[in-house]
């Protein structure tokens, strides 16, 4: 057989995509609809407690384009709490007027391709913690794409020899890094959570940088070659403080 990547895993993740069903909405006396934000307001500050207590980390985005109006990103230590939050949203009386339109489960994902070989316990170094329960950047942008490795006649990753994947990595880790401090990309694996093989999650003050980043991959071998992606979803943040303006009517 051949020598399959080693992972680290870190947080499950949950990225819940929705659509505001505004024709309702707009039928909802306005104390009604501002007692639902405050609901749903009252939902992310218990998920800022989380989030301050290192608990986990959660992001809210306005979607562009039909696709969906909101996404919800949420990173928990157990699967058991994303599907709390879910079921608490879905509860919630803001969800009678939203529709699903999307989601995916993953898990914080880092692989070993680049990795130096130690003793020490990875679980136990603090670079590696950040990164697999990061606390989400507040940045301005958000995209996410979920994507596969090709299996097809001979391009088919998985049949390459470790030596050859870490090389390609290597080159695909370059490139990332040159957009140190612009981008920053969260890989989630979902091999057997979701449809795709990964999530991908980028975030960045500057939108323009995700189709830099994703257009200069195109190029690089591991994209150029193996890549297959998903549908891509890009969005603004929304503060909790411009709820009450988004919904307003
Ligand atoms: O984790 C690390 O930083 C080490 C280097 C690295 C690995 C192992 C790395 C760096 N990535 C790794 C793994 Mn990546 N990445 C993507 C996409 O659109 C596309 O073409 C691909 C989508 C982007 C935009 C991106 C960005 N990466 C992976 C994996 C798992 C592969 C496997 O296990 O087979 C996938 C699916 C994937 C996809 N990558 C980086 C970036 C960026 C910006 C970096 C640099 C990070 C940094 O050094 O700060």
């Amino acid at each position: 057989m051949n020598e399959a990547a080693k992972t680290l895993d870190g947080w499950y993740v949950l990225h819940d995509f929705r659509k505001i069903d505004w024709s309702s909405w707009k039928a909802v006396p306005q104390n009604e609809r501002d007692g639902m934000i405050e609901e749903f307001t009252a939902l992310l500050n218990q998920w800022n407690d989380t989030e301050t207590n290192g608990k986990g980390s959660h992001a809210l985005y306005s979607i562009v384009g039909q696709k969906a109006d909101l996404m919800i990103m949420l990173l928990r230590p157990t699967m058991e709490e994303l599907n709390e939050i879910e079921l608490a949203l879905d509860k919630s009386g803001l969800a009678d007027y939203t529709l699903p339109t999307y989601s995916y489960v993953s898990v914080v994902e880092l692989s070993n391709y680049l990795a130096k070989e130690s003793d020490e316990d990875p679980y136990e170094n603090p670079y590696v913690r950040s990164r697999l329960y990061p606390e989400l950047p507040k940045w301005k942008h958000v995209c996410f794409y979920p994507m596969d490795k090709r299996r097809e006649g001979n391009d088919n990753w998985y049949m390459l020899p470790m030596e050859e994947r870490k090389d390609l990595m290597r080159s695909h880790g370059m490139i990332g890094r040159s957009y140190a401090g612009k981008v920053k990309q969260i890989i989630s694996g979902s091999v057997g959570f979701d449809d795709w093989e990964w999530g991908v999650t980028l975030f960045s003050d500057d939108v323009l940088q995700f189709k830099k980043l994703v257009y200069e991959m195109r190029f690089d071998e591991v994209s150029a070659r193996y890549g297959e992606f998903g549908s891509f979803y890009v969005g603004n943040l929304l503060e909790k403080e411009a709820l009450s303006k988004y919904f307003q009517l």
